[in-house]
């Protein structure tokens, strides 16, 4: 671990994307209202929201998803890239990502309040998709035996720390009219719906027609073609896409393929614990 990641408030972050110099740009970020974060712990539907939300900003115009690779389109401001892309000349409104938790936001986030936008995604799902991309991606630690990276993840000795603490930071949020939360599974079930959902939070007016168009777009085996979605432009070296593609299954419930019933038991036993004075309604209640 201590080769391929540092500590960072707290939590793991891989040392290669992220180095100091980096986090300290974010630190000192400044937020304009009108942005819009796309806030996620890995593996909840990052990916999909860089698309969808450009696609809503755009009001259906496919141009800047199919020439601009998803990280600088929507890039992470906790990653090396966001300091060299001048997002301070970024017309509004600016769209960006983050996979840190809710106390890890610079103190212009707690000012200026700008939209957020967080995905939520059933945690054994969640840990299936982490345990496939920490065998492929080079700049993590190989997860090793099911056990043994279920160990890691319940425990947050994985990038960004534990699901659980991210999730209630969150959702415990101290302002949240300016947060969306949003399911993976519910956009899986009616992808259109969620469009409408997030396109009235951004103030997007969109006739049915566009919604359409984006939704038909933002389907899984559709974006998979996009080649400046599926990270078929990152070199093998980075990715080993031949061990597990980026955009692999994209569905709900991929943990039974991957979990015995022992194993999931005990995943279970540690999300009661751990979850249990949350009011909050999850879709996989
Ligand atoms: S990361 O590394 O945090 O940016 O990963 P992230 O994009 O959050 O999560 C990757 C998973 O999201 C799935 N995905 C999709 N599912 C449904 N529809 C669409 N369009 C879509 N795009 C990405 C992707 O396949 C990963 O989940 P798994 O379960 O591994 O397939």
């Amino acid at each position: 671990e201590a080769e391929l990641y540092s500590v960072y408030k707290g939590v793991y972050v891989p040392k290669g994307l992220h180095p100091p110099e980096c986090l300290k740009y974010y630190e000192e970020f400044n937020f304009r209202q009108d942005d819009i974060l796309i806030a996620t712990y890995p593996k909840s539907g990052t990916t999909w929201m860089q698309e969808i939300v450009p696609l809503i900003q755009s009001e259906g115009d496919l141009t800047p998803v199919q020439t601009i690779p998803n990280w600088d389109r929507v890039p992470w401001l906790e990653e090396h890239r966001a300091s060299i892309l001048n997002l301070e000349e970024r017309p509004s409104p600016r769209i960006f990502a983050t996979h840190f938790h809710y106390n890890m936001m610079p103190e212009s986030f707690f000012k200026v309040k700008p939209k957020v936008l967080y995905v939520l995604r059933n945690p054994k799902d969640i840990f299936t998709s982490s345990f496939h991309y920490y065998g492929m991606a080079s700049f993590l630690v190989n997860p090793g035996a099911v056990d043994e990276f279920m160990e890691k993840f319940l425990n947050g000795k994985v990038m960004f720390g534990s699901w659980f603490d991210h999730v209630k930071g969150w959702i415990h949020a101290k302002d949240q009219e300016h947060i969306l939360y949003i399911f993976y599974e519910e956009m899986i079930m009616d992808l259109k719906e969620s469009v409408r959902k997030l396109s009235c939070f951004m103030g997007k007016s969109l006739s049915e027609e566009v919604i359409e168009k984006i939704s038909d777009h933002c389907v899984f085996k559709n974006m998979k073609q996009n080649k400046m979605s599926n990270y078929s432009l990152v070199p093998t070296e980075f990715f080993d896409q031949k061990k597990s593609e980026f955009l692999r299954k994209g569905i709900v419930g991929d943990w039974r393929n991957t979990l015995t019933t022992a194993q999931s038991d005990n995943f279970d036993t540690v999300y009661k614990e751990k979850m249990k004075d949350v009011k909050f309604k999850f879709f996989w209640d």
